[in-house]
């Protein structure tokens, strides 16, 4: 590929939210107009995305006309052939959701809460989408005393168990991702990291329909490495879904297009979502979740549309190149990073075999392991002079 123009096949996906995002933020208004879903479904399908994910609420903003919109939204899916690959449910904008949805002190809330869920499941089931994904943004607290962390996750894990069971009682060939996120818009969010929800997965009651959608600028705020979170995530057979943008290291949530931020992030991201390392590889869509910044008008948003798949094409013909180069192999073995995949204790061992062994620490010490050659030729794909 030379001119990394998007294919179905790659399976590009965007949520309606994102280019929809009209840049109102805490210190100003809106900058740009909304966006008509039916003309989102169109632009993307043009520049060669495959499917559009939403929340209830960008595509129903307002229940009277629902089944107008719904259909004039399905009219426009028909047309372009665009899928309907994720949907959510918007826990976080309404005042009623200021102390959150599933973990709300107040139980009516919750109630609710659960019942908007159900809701937008029937219609994620009918639109064909695959994923329902859950990012508790208004789920922690501020202060200390305000959040019983123990009883939230006693009632995430409730609701969770209630989705699931719901689900499976449908008959809905739905599974559900959690998306952690450290802070903001909440001071402290409860799940903030991947390591926290797969944990948390694991209290679940059917944990097999429950997996990850991480965000790479969400890790990146509390300075977790994203290549190695997800493919943490593959290992456990978690990762349903992902979030891709871009941010500059710990600060507020950028959101930027993907490759923009933390550039050699996003080369060894996606290098772990073509499977280097876990041996397995990522097979979902590959979803952006960004906000294009303020300071663009509507060709400017389009513009960053285009430029989260045309980065995303280059990164991996640079990440394919990489791995096929044979002076990246030398350095590779080199390295010994093919050794780690042989078991610690031989076959047939055992630990007084492994203890008998007299070893040679101080020549071990002194051996170079030579990844900076490694990282280097890295380096070097990435800016293009190999
Ligand atoms: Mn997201």
């Amino acid at each position: 590929m030379t001119d990394y123009t998007p294919a179905k096949d790659d399976k590009f996906s965007f949520g309606l939210w994102t280019v929809g995002w009209q840049g109102v933020d805490v210190f100003g208004g809106a900058v740009r107009p909304a966006l008509d879903p039916v003309e989102t479904v169109h632009k993307l399908a043009e520049l060669g995305a495959a499917a559009v994910t939403f929340h209830d609420d960008d595509l129903v903003p307002d229940d009277a006309t629902r089944e107008e919109t719904l259909k004039r939204f399905r009219q426009a899916l028909d047309e372009t052939g665009l899928g309907v690959e994720m949907a959510t449910t918007n826990l976080f904008g309404a005042p009623v959701f200021k102390d959150g949805g599933l973990t709300a002190n107040d139980r009516q809330v919750r109630r609710y809460a659960i019942a908007k869920v159900l809701r937008n499941i029937d219609l994620a089931a009918e639109l064909g989408a695959k994923t329902y994904v859950l990012w508790g943004g208004r789920e922690g607290a501020e202060s200390g005393g305000s959040k019983d962390v123990a009883a939230a996750l006693d009632r995430y894990k409730e609701g969770l168990d209630l989705f699931c069971a719901y689900v499976r009682d449908k008959g809905y060939d739905i599974r559900f991702a959690l998306e952690p996120k450290p802070n903001e818009p909440r001071g402290d969010i409860l799940l903030p990291s991947i390591g926290h929800a797969i944990a948390f997965i694991n209290e679940l009651e059917e944990p097999d329909r429950v997996g990850l959608n991480p965000e790479v600028g969400h890790e990146e705020m509390a300075g977790l490495n994203f290549a190695q979170g997800i493919s943490q995530a593959l290992w456990h057979d978690k990762l349903f879904h992902i979030d891709l943008n871009g941010q500059h290291g710990p600060r507020f949530d950028q959101d930027l297009r993907f490759g923009a931020g933390n550039l050699r992030g996003a080369f060894w991201t996606v290098d772990a979502m073509l499977g280097a390392g876990t041996g397995k590889a990522y097979d979902g869509y590959v979803h952006f979740d960004y906000k294009p910044p303020r300071t663009e008008d509507v060709e400017g948003v389009w513009e960053t549309a285009r430029a989260c798949m045309r980065n995303y094409l280059i990164l991996r013909d640079k990440v394919r190149a990489f791995r096929a180069d044979a002076e990246v192999a030398e350095a590779l073995e080199a390295a010994r990073v093919a050794e780690l995949a042989i078991p610690t204790l031989g076959e047939g061992e055992s630990l007084e075999d492994l203890r008998a062994e007299s070893f040679d620490p101080q020549a071990l010490g002194e051996r170079g392991l030579q990844f900076e050659r490694l990282d280097q030729l890295a380096m070097e794909h990435l800016l293009g002079v190999r």
